[in-house]
């Protein structure tokens, strides 16, 4: 089974090299795709100096779920390593951790939440926003175009799991963290953001693109693994 990494990402050249890094050196992992679209830094640059194939699309339209579909549509891999570009502290223990229930047929599909703190046990049970999991590129082709949204992908994709009655293994990546909104586009921005982020998710059972019953099925096809 062939495992490619697609890695979203709009200026993050100041956490690229690292992730790259951690995902060369990941066990696992043949190739790494970034998906840089609008960036204004030099994100592309330094994530091709770093030994990742880089893939550009124009940021006229599309979200990070549309950088994460051209990416998919870039390799002819099995199955798919989503990694976000702006995790802190993250090394190649912590991919292969993430990669291993998923190589050894364990679930189909494994993420990797942030490592929260006492948090930890209920960020675990909760259905995962997290943007580091791996899938058989089948689940994320799957998902319609209609239902590709930035703020939403990762909801989509559980639903894609727990309708499909599958499983998932969860752990903590420990010490790691991430850039958050905040920190990339200031208070006032990034906190408006992130409450859109959470409005879309929150509307999803309510506005029908998600069925209440998805979280039943997550919960029965989940196993936690201690990190
Ligand atoms: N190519 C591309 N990448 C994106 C886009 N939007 C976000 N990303 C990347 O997707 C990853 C996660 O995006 P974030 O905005 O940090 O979203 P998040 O981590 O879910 O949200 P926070 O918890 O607020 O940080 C990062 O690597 C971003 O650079 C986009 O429109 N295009
Ligand atoms: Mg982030």
């Amino acid at each position: 089974m062939i495992l490619d990494a697609v890695v979203p990402a709009r200026n993050e050249a100041s956490t690229i090299a690292a992730v790259i890094g951690a995902l060369r050196e990941c066990a696992y992992v043949r190739e790494t795709v970034v998906v840089d679209d609008g960036s204004t830094d030099d994100t592309g640059d330094v994530a091709r100096a770093a030994g990742a194939k880089v893939v550009r699309r124009d940021a006229a339209r599309g979200s990070k779920a549309h950088a994460m579909a051209i990416g998919v549509a870039s390799t002819d891999a099995d199955a798919i390593f989503f990694v976000d570009a702006d995790l802190i502290g993250v090394t190649s223990a912590h991919l292969d951790a993430v990669c291993r229930p998923f190589v050894d047929r364990r679930c189909a599909m494994s993420i990797g939440t942030f490592d929260y703190g006492w948090r930890n046990p209920f960020i675990l049970r909760l259905p995962p926003t997290t943007g580091e999991r791996v899938v058989a590129r089948r689940i994320f082709e799957a998902i319609p175009p209609e239902r590709l949204d930035g703020f939403t992908i990762e909801v989509t994709i559980n639903d894609v799991i727990a309708e499909a009655r599958l499983t998932t293994v969860a752990r903590v990546m420990k010490g790691v963290t991430h850039r958050t909104k905040r920190e990339k586009f200031g208070q006032v921005e990034g906190w408006r953001r992130t409450l859109r982020m959470f409005r879309s998710i929150f509307a999803l059972p309510f506005n029908g693109s998600v069925r209440w019953r998805a979280i039943w099925f997550y919960w029965r096809g989940l196993t936690i693994e201690r990190s």
